[in-house]
């Protein structure tokens, strides 16, 4: 079984544009409709909802941003009655109120076919052990994966976060073959695996990683930790939750299933981008009934790859992400994404696999990026001038992708901080 809905994962393109026009109207009716904020904008533009033609003239319709969800909490943009609401999720944001999502009865529904989808494009089956090691509670991670992997009929181990020991047993015990969990707690669990001597115990075939940017070294190195084979797996809340993107076996591209969402890649002037031009995505619920959300700006930023698939679905893949659009770095007028960093650094052996980027604005106005970076088990030989000599590697490595200079800070194996959900790997001092 290779597909979960295989008719409609294997639609031929004008099909799939046909679908996603009628869903579009759908959708756009509804929340004209039903979605005060929704009906305002439209009427703003003059716009109403039998102006839509084509699938093109959605690059007319109003633009959503997260701010608009916090402006309309809690429920302000459902366009159902609560009655209708069967779960909500939330984000709690770092400043102000969370943003608050919900789903219908019919929603949960889509959504576990999603997530199913994504786990046998992967090659899960029944016979599969997956253990979801996320946090089980608003975050859409937990509920969100579980319903998939009891919708495709796996075996489901909802062990949320915490214990990584009790984790491990857990997945030794239980003869575990799939994991889904961040790639920074993936990461943890591999370390504490290995130190606990008991990799070979493991019955793991399949990692899927997602909720946060990670890159392809990472991939390697914890394809090689855990003898798995690992997946990216992109969602964010407003768009259900997770399951929204996800790899296939080619583990080349996330594919975004474009019967569920209107794609766009936009530059920072709204531009359309071409495909392979990095933009940021942006995206239409075509088939979510409680929230429905138009032109949502995700802040994520990918490129869209052309190629056909060789794994035979036909939605549009996505280059895995590069990072948040507010995650880049500006720093004396150069971009830098944390994703860069990650690239350059896990490909030395003798760094491990912890960063922390601390950018400070000094006396004189300058930009400064400091980055503390764990070195690997035993890369240390005892002799300083060894360790100056790695120091001043990172540093010209990094300064010849980055194009700016960075100081590195060495530190021991084990000094940064560990985490069983999302990362932190950038600390921005500046006041700015
Ligand atoms: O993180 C949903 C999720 C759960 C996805 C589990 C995958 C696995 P939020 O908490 O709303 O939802 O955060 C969404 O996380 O806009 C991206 O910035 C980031 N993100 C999610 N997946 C990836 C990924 C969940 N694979 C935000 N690569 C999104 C890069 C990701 N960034």
């Amino acid at each position: 079984m290779n597909f979960w809905q295989p008719k409609i994962e294997t639609m031929k393109k004008s099909d799939l544009q046909d679908l996603q026009q009628r869903r579009l109207k759908d959708t756009v009716k509804r929340a004209y409709e039903n979605v005060p904020f929704y009906h305002q904008k439209m009427k703003d533009l003059g716009m109403t909802p039998r102006d839509l033609t084509s699938l093109d003239d959605a690059r007319a319709l109003p633009e959503t941003r997260k701010a608009d969800l916090r402006d309309n909490y809690p429920f302000g943009l459902f366009a159902v009655p609560e009655s209708e609401v069967v779960r909500v999720h939330a984000s709690s944001g770092t400043t102000g109120k969370p943003t608050v999502v919900g789903y219908t009865a019919k929603d949960i529904e889509t959504w576990s076919d999603m997530v199913a989808r994504d786990m046998v494009m992967v090659g899960c089956t029944k016979e599969d052990v997956f253990q979801n090691a996320v946090n089980y509670g608003f975050f859409t991670g937990g509920l969100g994966i579980h319903y998939g992997i009891e919708r495709m009929g796996a075996m489901a181990v909802p062990s949320g976060t915490g214990n990584t020991k009790r984790q491990i047993e857990i997945m030794i015990d239980f003869g575990v073959t799939a994991l889904h969990c961040t790639p920074s707690y993936a990461l943890y669990l591999a370390e504490t695996v290995l130190d606990m001597g008991v990799v070979d115990d493991l019955k793991l075939k399949i990692g899927c990683f997602g909720a946060e940017p990670w890159s392809n070294e990472a991939r390697s190195e914890l394809e090689n930790m855990l003898n798995i084979k690992a997946y990216d797996s992109y969602g964010l809340s407003e768009m259900f939750g997770p399951g929204v993107a996800f790899e296939c076996q080619e583990q080349n591209g996330l594919h975004i299933w474009e019967d569920h969402f209107l794609v766009e890649i936009v530059d920072s002037e709204g531009e359309l981008c071409a495909p392979g031009e990095r933009g940021e995505l942006v995206l239409t619920s075509l088939t979510k009934e409680a929230m429905p959300l138009i032109r949502y700006h995700t802040g994520d930023v990918t490129y869209m790859m052309e190629e056909d698939c060789p794994c035979g679905r036909t939605s549009v893949k996505l280059h895995r992400f590069l990072g948040r659009a507010d995650d880049m770095l500006v720093v004396r007028g150069i971009n830098v994404f944390p994703s860069q960093i990650e690239d350059v650094l896990l490909k030395m052996p003798e760094i491990g696999d912890y960063f922390q980027v601390v950018v400070d604005r000094k006396r004189h106005g300058l930009d400064e990026i400091a980055i503390k970076v764990e070195m690997s088990n035993g890369a240390f030989t005892g002799e300083l001038s060894d360790l100056a000599k790695l120091q001043k590697k990172v540093e010209g490595d990094l300064k010849s992708v980055m194009k700016i200079r960075s100081r590195i800070e060495l530190v021991e194996k084990g000094s940064l901080p560990r985490t069983e959900g999302k990362s932190k790997k950038i600390v921005d001092l500046r006041d700015i």
